[in-house]
């Protein structure tokens, strides 16, 4: 349970999982199927064996619940975490005149004069998608990714469907449901998304008046991805619960390709040496109500004492 059964998810993957190539060309070792549970009554669920930073995860779950997709709203609160996706449909398209990025992700890491020519490049995308209007809607959109599909999913009928709003009523006015589902997995948009939903779908479960949730995340990232993702759904359920009059239940993890990249591994195995500390609190503004008004100020982290980052290469 918790962190440790985080960190028996690393030690399982790199004992048992499968070597296996992946799109990133970075190779993975990896298993299907597996499942944590986090009980968020009993802390909030922010990795103590390395520090995850909680306001990236805080504004990056606050842009989802805005319904944006563009990566301007990120840069304009200091989270890069997107950067490389909207960077790629930069360079790649026909107005790009600068020098070749093709595989950035991989040659900035082997290349030394490459990196200083990408990050060059890529301070360059940044300060055009946050001051230049026209740029920004064309380069920084990501496609219709989390936010559209949680607020705004296309119907058929040429309607709407707002996901997030949807579900909440149903927790609030019909807490025995067993269809409170938010899908963020859109086949007929699949195809124009930046990055295909990692995490896929959710479900909220009422009981003894408490929330739980529980998440089917597709593809796990297991050393960056995963930590992020932990802390943003827990956030989330909060958020909710706070909304509904609920107290906070589980959060319960269900990965499909659980993976851990080749040049991660070094990382998780000092991490994996680490023991595990209590968890933080998260503190919610009581001043506000619904999900939709609170800010990156209205929440606070007390108590996080984590042991130091541990930094790694992202595969693009
Ligand atoms: N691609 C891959 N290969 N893995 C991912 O986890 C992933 N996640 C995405 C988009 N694409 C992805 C969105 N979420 C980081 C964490 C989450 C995230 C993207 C990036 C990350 O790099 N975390 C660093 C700190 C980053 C920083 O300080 O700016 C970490 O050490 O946790
Ligand atoms: P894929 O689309 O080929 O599965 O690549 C997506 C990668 O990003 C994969 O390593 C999983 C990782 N990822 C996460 O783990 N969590 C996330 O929230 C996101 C957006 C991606």
């Amino acid at each position: 349970k918790g962190e440790q059964a985080y960190l028996d998810l690393c030690k399982t993957i790199l004992s048992n999982g499968t070597k296996r190539d992946d799109r990133t060309n970075t190779g993975t070792y990896s298993i299907f199927g597996h499942q944590m549970r986090f009980d968020l009554s009993e802390g909030f669920p922010l990795l103590t064996t390395k520090r995850v930073p909680f306001r990236l995860v805080a504004s990056e779950l606050l842009w989802f619940i805005k319904g944006d997709t563009n990566i301007r709203y990120l840069l304009e609160n200091n989270n890069n975490i997107w950067n490389e996706w909207a960077f790629k449909k930069w360079v790649e398209s026909d107005e790009y005149t600068g020098p070749d990025m093709t595989d950035f992700g991989n040659r900035s890491q082997t290349d030394a004069t490459f990196n200083e020519q990408y990050e060059e490049q890529m301070e360059i995308f940044k300060k055009s998608v946050l001051a230049d209007d026209e740029f920004a809607n064309k380069y920084g959109d990501l496609g219709f990714v989390y936010g559209k599909q949680w607020r705004d999913w296309k119907t058929s009928q040429h309607e709407t469907i707002d996901q997030l709003k949807d579900v909440i009523d149903s927790i609030r006015h019909n807490p025995n449901s067993r269809r409170h589902i938010v899908s963020a997995w859109n086949p007929e948009d699949v195809p124009n998304m930046a990055l295909p939903p990692c995490h896929t779908l959710f479900q909220f479960y009422v009981a003894d008046g408490k929330l739980s949730c529980q998440l089917y995340q597709r593809s796990a990232d297991v050393f960056l991805g995963v930590p992020f993702n932990i802390a943003s759904y827990a956030l989330l359920t909060h958020l909710i619960a706070h909304e509904t009059g609920l107290d906070v239940g589980e959060f319960v993890h269900t990965l499909g390709d659980a993976h851990i990249y080749q040049n991660h591994v070094e990382q998780v195995n000092i991490q994996l040496e680490r023991n595990i500390r209590a968890l933080p609190q998260l503190r919610l503004n009581q001043n506000k109500k619904s999900i939709f008004d609170f800010e990156l100020s209205d929440f606070e982290i007390v108590g996080y004492d984590p042991h130091p980052t541990i930094k790694a290469p992202i595969a693009v």
